[in-house]
């Protein structure tokens, strides 16, 4: 499972409509999609996915906006995906992304980025199964 990474298009991106051009970007830059789908989290799913954020004084917000629309979860392969993949969504505040990040292109704020990437090999696989059962993804 290393060469996977978990993302999400988040609330703000699917009402802005750009859901074709980011998925085109993430394929443009290699990545092939193991497993997709558009869902919406409930308050208590965007609390047990973002747990880890708990302490931190922007959780109850960025809980909220999770939960507030539509999503498009994915689970993508890769050489080097995680690593690969966070270099494509850019910085987690898009005033600081570099030029040609889909967080440069589509976020509209540092709450409301665009994207979710994984952090790490072990998050990769956890968030995946926490939106994917084996079956669906290929
Ligand atoms: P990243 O998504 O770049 O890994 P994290 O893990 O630090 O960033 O933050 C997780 C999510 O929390 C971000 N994607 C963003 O939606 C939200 N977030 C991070 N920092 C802030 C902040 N200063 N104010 C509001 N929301 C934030």
């Amino acid at each position: 499972m290393s060469n996977i990474t978990f993302t999400m298009i988040k609330p703000d991106a699917v009402a802005d409509g750009h859901i074709g051009a980011i998925i085109g970007k993430i394929s443009g830059a290699g990545f092939k999609i193991k497993a997709m789908k558009l869902t919406q989290l409930t308050v208590s799913d965007a609390k047990k996915f973002y747990e880890v954020h708990a302490e931190r004084p922007f959780y109850g917000e960025l809980v909220e906006f999770m939960s507030s629309g539509p999503i498009v979860a994915a689970v993508l392969e890769k050489e080097n995906a995680v690593e690969d993949f966070r270099k494509l969504i850019g910085a987690t505040n898009p005033a600081e992304a570099a030029e040609g990040t889909i967080r440069k292109e589509f976020a509209r704020s540092v709450g409301e980025n665009a994207v979710h990437g994984s952090d790490s090999d072990e998050n990769a696989a956890i968030e995946a199964s926490f939106h994917f059962s084996g079956r669906e993804i290929f």
